[in-house]
């Protein structure tokens, strides 16, 4: 039988990405996001490959995400893996004048969004006595850069979460690691910069970042471990990226 894996933010970038490489695999999918389109779209190319459903929630709305998770069919019902990778940035500016829209939306998606989720599907993992969730943190879930500062707070709130769950959920035989990565070139940088591709476009200039399908192919690597493999903490960036501010340029 198929395993079932749960992806949010399925829609772009990483959480895409992911859901492709794990079709491939023979895993089904359930896979979430707010653009309709976007959702139709990946179901319809993964149809081929495998089963797939798809929710279409809102990570802040907590009401929506327990609906969403009450209407999966009993054929997806058998969550084996979790990954909670839905988020963004929003915004890149001094603490001293930061937009509190923006930092709640950093911290409702990233930080609550995820707990959300994770609190409507940890209970079928626990009676299930198995289950691999995989958080998606970030290198600003380990260390802050200028300017970077309620969006590295709230990565290393996932950071925090990440091994909490490990702890608390290490009783029922759950699997709980986080993956963290450095720059990938997705939609990141133009939601953060609201739209303004010129400007995403230029962070990734002069270096190879990571793409979405590097950080597919760990996540893929990570959950087909055996079972008594648990891959807790893996941080990953392209080779010109040391640090968060140190990236070797052309
Ligand atoms: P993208 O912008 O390409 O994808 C973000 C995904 O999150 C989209 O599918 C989007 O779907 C979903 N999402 C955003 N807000 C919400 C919401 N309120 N409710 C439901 N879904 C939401 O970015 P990435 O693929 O790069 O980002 C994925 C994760 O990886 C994020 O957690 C990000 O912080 C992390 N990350 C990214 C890095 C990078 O450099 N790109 C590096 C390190 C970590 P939709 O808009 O359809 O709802
Ligand atoms: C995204 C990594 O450094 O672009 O989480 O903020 S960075």
């Amino acid at each position: 039988m198929k395993k079932t894996a749960f992806i949010t933010g399925a829609t772009s970038g990483i959480g895409r990405a992911t859901a492709k490489r794990l079709a491939q695999d023979g895993f089904q999918l359930v896979i979430c996001g707010r653009r309709q389109e976007r959702l139709d779209e990946l179901q319809e190319e993964l149809g081929a490959l495998t089963e797939v459903y798809s929710l279409n929630f809102d990570v802040r709305d907590k009401e929506a995400v327990f609906k969403a998770v009450e209407r999966i069919p009993s054929e997806f019902a058998k969550i084996e893996v979790l990954i909670n990778n839905a988020g963004n940035a929003h915004g890149l500016d001094p603490i001293e004048n930061g937009s509190l829209e923006d930092w709640d939306a950093m911290i409702d998606i990233n930080v609550k969004g995820l707990l959300y989720v994770s609190k409507a599907i940890i209970p079928k993992m626990i009676a299930q006595q198995s289950g691999h969730i995989i958080n998606i943190g970030s290198t600003a879930a380990k260390e802050v850069y200028p300017n970077g500062n309620v969006y590295c707070a709230s990565k290393h709130a996932v950071d925090a979460l990440n091994q909490g769950m490990r702890i608390d959920l290490n009783q029922y035989g759950i699997r709980v690691g986080g993956i963290h990565p450095g720059m990938v070139e997705t939609e990141f940088s133009e939601v953060r910069f609201k739209g303004d591709k010129e400007r995403a476009e230029k962070v990734y200039h002069g270096f190879q970042p990571l793409c979405a399908e590097d950080i597919a192919d760990i996540i893929h690597f990570v959950v087909t471990r055996p079972y008594h493999v648990n891959i807790a903490d893996l941080v990953v960036m392209s080779t010109a990226q040391a640090s968060s501010t140190i990236v070797k340029k052309d």
